[in-house]
């Protein structure tokens, strides 16, 4: 049986370079959806900022909403709210102290990072406090 000897393999740098290029474009692609991500889950465009020591122990007063009256105008921007804290929360309308006919809502449990959003239909004084750790208390006052 012949056999013919095999000549020899040829260098091949552009193949080497195309592999490097697609490294480098799958590098960016990552990077650039990781960031995406990140900033949808931060908007800079909260109102009220959620805030805790994650812990959250019976009344412990570090667990909070900054600022604790806020101003909105009603059928306006809504009003977000994003929880910078470590613990879940939640926002929710007192309906003990509030009027009748002003809105009513309750948020999801809010993970860190996330946000919450309402737009105020009705004027007024309204109290919202956090289901989960009900001394958590804030006003938006809508005008
Ligand atoms: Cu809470």
């Amino acid at each position: 049986m012949e056999t013919t000897p095999k000549p020899p393999e040829p260098s091949k740098p552009k193949s080497m370079t195309w592999k490097l290029i697609a490294i480098v474009v799958v590098i960016l692609i990552v990077v650039g959806v990781a960031a995406y991500i990140l900033t949808q889950q931060t908007p800079t465009n909260a109102n009220v900022i959620i805030q805790d020591d994650t812990a959250c122990g019976l009344n412990d007063a570090s667990c909070l909403f900054n600022p604790a009256s806020y101003n909105a105008t009603v059928n306006g921007a809504a009003v977000f709210w994003r929880n910078d804290g470590g613990v879940n929360h939640t926002v929710g309308t007192n309906s003990t102290l509030n009027a009748n006919g002003l809105d009513t809502f309750t948020s999801n449990s809010i993970a860190h990072g996330g946000t919450y959003s309402h737009t105020f239909t009705v004027k007024g004084t309204y109290h919202y406090y956090c289901t989960i750790h009900a001394w958590m208390k804030g006003i938006i006052n809508v005008n």
